[in-house]
């Protein structure tokens, strides 16, 4: 098993990971604020946006909650440059407690790392809070706790917390063949940690995933969700440049249709997105 990555002071340039970034507190304060939060689990397409021949319309291996912007599945995620318009969809702000804990990550990116890797008016304005852990389903419980290789296409570093079990991080290049892997760096992701990446070595030429997620804690985080039991929590945040973020109200008709029925669900728990959608 490759060694866990220790503290920063080893790593190459462009990445930085910070154990008990989190202070006890702001730990148990920050899970106390997610137990509020009513995640959805999205499918992967929709009717405007059909999955290609090489697919199938299937839903995420895990629910999520958005804050900043919200880029839901269907509308296939902000990737610029082409992909821009009409995927990030205004969300809830930060409480106030996150937006502090935000100042610092970008303080400490900031601090780190070049100035090249910051694409002007960087900020880190959106985060995805990613729910992992295990789903019932065919009578028995599925563990679902990876996310396959991808790169996060936002502009800039990418700053990541980590709750409850750790998880096994790899940044992988290319394809791996028959006796050789394709693994660059892997680390482990432990509770209360903070990981920045940035810079075309992290961003553009690597991919990154999660393999697996220990179950040694028996601690079950988050919300109760139904048929499903959340052992790690992870916060990414990333930077939208703010003209790409557009109400729910803006967005052209097939997106609203693909989305509406999110969008309710959401608003059924929050006054935020109660207001977004008016005229429903
Ligand atoms: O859970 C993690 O540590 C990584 C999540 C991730 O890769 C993503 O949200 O894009």
């Amino acid at each position: 098993m490759p060694r866990p990555t220790p503290n920063s002071g080893d790593l190459p340039l462009g990445l930085i990971y910070q154990r008990h970034f989190l202070t006890r507190e702001q730990r148990a304060q920050l899970l106390a604020w997610i137990e509020t939060l009513h995640p959805l689990w999205e499918m992967r397409f929709s009717v405007n946006n059909p999955p290609p021949p090489s697919d199938k319309q299937r839903r995420l291996l895990r629910p999520v909650y958005w804050l900043g912007n919200w880029q839901f599945a269907c509308l296939d995620y902000y990737h610029p440059p082409e992909g821009i318009l009409h995927r990030c969809v205004k969300a809830e702000p930060y409480p106030k407690l996150l937006a502090e804990v935000v100042d610092r990550i970008e303080f400490v990116a900031r601090k780190r790392l070049p100035k090249n890797f910051f694409p002007e008016k960087w900020r880190l304005n959106t985060c995805l809070v990613n729910f992992y852990g295990s789903e019932f389903s065919d009578e028995k419980w599925v563990d679902n706790a990876r996310v396959g290789e991808h790169k996060d296409f936002e502009p800039g570093p990418v700053g990541s917390l980590s709750f409850g079990d750790r998880a096994f991080f790899q940044f992988v290049e290319g394809k791996a063949t028959l006796g050789k892997s394709n693994e660059v760096l892997s680390q482990w992701l432990e509770d209360s940690s903070l990981q920045i990446f940035g810079g075309d070595r992290w961003k553009k030429q690597t991919f990154h995933r999660v393999q697996r997620v220990e179950d040694k804690r028996g601690e079950l985080l988050g919300p109760p969700i139904e048929g499903f039991r959340t052992r790690r929590i992870n916060f990414t945040f990333r930077y939208v440049p703010e003209e790409h973020i557009l109400p729910w109200g803006s967005l052209p008709s097939p997106q609203q249709a693909d989305t509406l029925p999110y969008m309710q669900e959401l608003a059924a728990n929050s006054l935020f997105f109660k207001a977004a959608i008016p005229h429903t």
